[in-house]
């Protein structure tokens, strides 16, 4: 057997000699120049967080507080310089603080105030609730500022059950980048307990109009935008203890909706439901969009975000940010295919607990075509607990960036670079001696 075997192993090999003999006279390609690399070089991408050093802000008037408000934070692009415009403020000292206006280095994070040049002197500020709008609002195309303000909560200036409360600020934008305050009839010269507002375009003529959301006997107000100016259209009283406002068209009709949500319902018997306000002609109307009492007896909306669902375009999910008290956050989100039914976001998405959520910005933070949330202001989280990555139906979960954990003061988003898949954070360290720094941070897939 062995001998056998061995023969046909022979034969085998001579076969197969005569089968790839032709292939043995092929001439091997010439190399036309030797001195040309033939081994191309694989990139190297440095995935690695680059952070500056801590600066001190460079204040031109004394600070009384020192603690940012988390909810006027704005970063301004004029003529192709970087600003940050806020106010830090508190709603129980009887001082007021200032909004103030700071140039940004990009390079190094620094952070020097330039209020009398940017902003056009110092405007007080009461306690503000955001969002704090930039957006044009006098039909000139340059964006211009507006936030609303509901002032201090201070026990002894109470008179008939009610804080004195405080002014709606407006800044215009001017060609030469830097703004003027102005004037809004009304809500920025009557003091009220203001708590929300929200900017769009409700009549469809293009131009962006505004509701402003008060806690007094004016439920909302509504200016309309003439083309040189918001005029008062009118109050819009509902009774339905709104909290919080949106202008946005959530469901594809191409008409633009005021979005109403409820504060915490103290009534007897609960009356607040979300609903839906649309305007025609010089009157509106109200429909109901949820059940009753939409987020349980105990919380209250001060905030509504409307995202387009990336898988019906036409459609929006709200997104409710509810408080019960300090810490104590939810968020709601509503279905597409049937506002009637809010989800408690916690039980579709595993991202991190939504306490301490007050201010957010919306932008596409790993360039993969989806909008993305970052809760810019919740104190004491880092910054992948505070990130939303929408996994593309307005879900989300956290990411996995590379992070110095120890860091959970402020987090504002100033440059995005889709080619080299960064985003450069300016990380602002409250205190008596607030400090601040450049994270760059690789946030694309790898
Ligand atoms: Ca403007
Ligand atoms: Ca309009
Ligand atoms: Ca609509
Ligand atoms: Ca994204």
């Amino acid at each position: 057997m062995k001998k056998l075997i061995f023969v046909w192993g022979f034969f085998a090999f001579v076969s197969c000699s005569k089968k790839d003999a032709p292939q043995s006279v092929v001439t091997p390609p010439s190399i036309a120049n030797p001195n040309t690399p033939t081994t191309p070089t694989t990139p190297v991408v440095d995935y690695s967080t680059k952070y500056t050093t801590s600066q001190n802000v460079v204040f031109k008037r004394t600070l009384l507080f020192d603690g940012i408000h988390p909810e006027t934070l704005k970063i301004i692009n004029t003529n192709g310089k970087l600003h940050l415009v806020t106010s830090l403020s508190n709603n129980e000292p009887a001082q007021f603080e200032f909004f103030r206006s700071f140039s940004i280095d990009t390079l190094s994070g620094a952070l020097s105030e330039n209020t009398s040049s940017l902003l056009g002197g110092y405007y007080e500020v009461g306690f503000p609730k955001s969002p704090f709008w930039y957006e044009d609002l006098n039909g000139d195309g340059i964006k211009d500022l507006f936030i609303s303000d509901h002032g201090k909560e201070i026990q002894s200036q109470i008179v008939n059950n009610k804080y004195p409360g405080y002014l709606c600020r407006y800044f215009i934008g001017k060609a030469d980048g830097t703004f003027s305050k102005s004037d809004i009839v009304d809500v920025t010269t009557v003091n009220r307990f203001y708590h929300n507002s929200a900017v769009g375009d409700i009549n469809g003529d293009g131009k962006n109009d505004l509701v402003v959301q008060v806690f007094d006997e004016e439920e909302m107000m509504l200016y309309t935008n003439n083309g040189s100016g918001q005029t008062k259209f009118g109050n819009i009283n509902i009774n339905n203890q709104t909290g919080s406002v949106l202008i946005a068209d959530i469901d594809g009709d191409k008409q633009a909706e005021i979005i109403s949500a409820p504060y915490i319902d103290r009534g007897n018997t609960p009356n607040t439901f979300v609903r839906k306000i649309n305007i025609s002609g010089g009157s509106y109307s109200s429909t109901k969009l949820s059940p009753v009492s939409p987020f349980g007896a105990s919380y209250g909306c001060y905030k509504i975000i409307g995202m387009k669902n990336p898988k019906e375009p036409t459609k929006m999910n709200l997104f409710f940010l509810v408080e019960a008290g300090p810490g104590d956050q939810k968020i709601y989100r509503s279905r597409t295919d049937n506002s009637n039914i809010l989800d408690d976001i916690s039980k579709i998405q595993g991202t991190f607990n939504t306490g301490g959520t007050r201010d957010y910005v919306i932008a596409d933070f790993n360039f993969d075509g989806f909008d993305d949330i970052l809760f810019h202001v919740n104190y004491g989280q880092d910054l992948n607990s505070r990130i939303w990555l929408n996994k593309g139906d307005n879900t989300f979960e956290n990411p996995t960036w590379e992070i110095d954990t120890k860091l959970k003061n402020i987090f504002i988003p100033i440059l995005y670079n889709s080619t080299s898949g960064r985003v450069k954070f300016l990380y602002y360290e409250d205190g008596k001696t607030p400090t601040s720094k450049i994270l760059d941070i690789y946030t694309k897939k790898k």
